[in-house]
């Protein structure tokens, strides 16, 4: 075979195997285009909305941030892509996003069945019913024949037939793709129930409701919704890369590092925080990042505690299960070491 017939195949090869097998990271691709595209909700406060000026704010939207700290030590370098509860799973199996963080619950047909990968829970949530006040209504008990406002492809949905067949009662769904148009019909009378996780209803009912006290979010919790960041399944350093945000965030607010103090303590004896700040160890390195990856995390984000504060407290919002586990709550990252 001629030299230069057979460096043509090897070339052919080389690029097949680079489109195919050897196709690029989800982290090189990153770094190459230089921003994590990141998929969120199309606005929900406290979690993705963007604000007065534009800029996208919340406890989803701050994870994507800390995703771009740890990759690029610069929180600016994301892109946001509002999605629907229906669209979202096809925008990450699509490569559209390179991570999903818009309060979706993590369950066993989505982690096996759709290529993808659930990488922790950022917040524990249930599902719940909000009613006008003036329906005088106390208890998801009565519900029998309510028209029920619901968005569709979401667990929601499924969770309300199931609790309705469960204690015999009826109801009749209007189920509607958007936010702002399931809220209309709701806040307009078209329903008497507008159903989702408690998140969604504290949220809702704070931000959009016309006058937020002519609405009661009814005592039972139908459901667990544990919601999570996802990425595509089959790129293990990618998942370890969003998982370990997560988990750093968490862990910064156990170890009383925030973004106030997180410089000086760069500089201290302890060796957890000398691990954490990256002044020890390759903890960084182990996921292709620098060593500061936590750190710059912590400093341009804040650790959990700072995050949650800055966009939930204000809609009303308490820890709860999303407290550390340390505090009664249930959050718990494994150790940096
Ligand atoms: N956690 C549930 C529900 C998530 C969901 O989509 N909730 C609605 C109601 S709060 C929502 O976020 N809507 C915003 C939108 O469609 O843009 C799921 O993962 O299926």
């Amino acid at each position: 075979m001629p030299p230069s017939f057979s460096r043509s195949i090897l070339a052919a090869l080389l690029c097949l195997a680079s489109g195919g097998l050897l196709a690029q990271s989800t982290l090189e691709a990153v770094q190459k285009k230089g921003f994590v595209q990141c998929g969120v909700n199309t606005g929900l406060a406290g979690f993705s909305q963007p604000d007065s000026q534009g800029v996208w704010r919340g406890l989803d939207v701050d994870l994507c941030r800390a995703v771009a700290a740890a990759v690029f030590g610069d929180a600016s370098k994301v892109r946001y892509t509002p999605l629907t509860a229906q669209q979202r799973f096809t925008a990450l199996q699509s490569g559209e996003i390179d991570v999903l963080s818009r309060n979706t619950t993590w369950t066993m047909s989505r982690d096996a069945s759709l290529g993808l990968n659930f990488v922790g829970v950022s917040f524990y949530d249930g599902q719940g019913f909000m009613v006008p006040k003036k329906l005088n209504v106390k208890s998801a008990k009565q519900l029998n024949g309510a028209t029920v406002c619901v968005q569709p492809g979401t667990t929601t949905e499924l969770n309300l037939s199931d609790y309705f067949r469960a204690n015999n009662m009826k109801f009749k769904p209007v189920v509607i793709e958007t936010l702002p148009e399931v809220l209309n019909a709701y806040f307009s009378g078209r329903c008497d129930v507008f159903t989702t996780d408690v998140s969604g209803l504290v949220s809702t009912r704070g931000s959009r409701a016309p006058k937020p006290s002519d609405h009661v979010i009814l005592p039972e919790v139908i459901s667990k919704e544990p919601l999570g960041p996802v990425v595509r399944q089959g790129d293990e350093r990618w998942f370890d890369i969003v998982k370990w945000t997560l988990f750093a965030m968490i862990e910064a607010e156990e170890m009383g590092l925030t973004s106030k103090n997180i410089d000086q303590q760069a500089a201290s004896k302890d060796p957890a925080v000398q691990r954490f700040t990256g002044a020890t160890g390759d903890f960084g390195k182990m996921l292709g990042l620098d060593n500061r990856w936590a750190l710059n995390i912590v400093k341009q984000v804040g650790n959990y505690g700072e995050s949650f504060d800055a966009n939930l407290k204000p809609l009303g919002f308490d820890r709860g299960l999303n407290q550390l586990w340390i505090k009664g709550g249930i959050l718990y990252a494994p150790p940096i070491r």
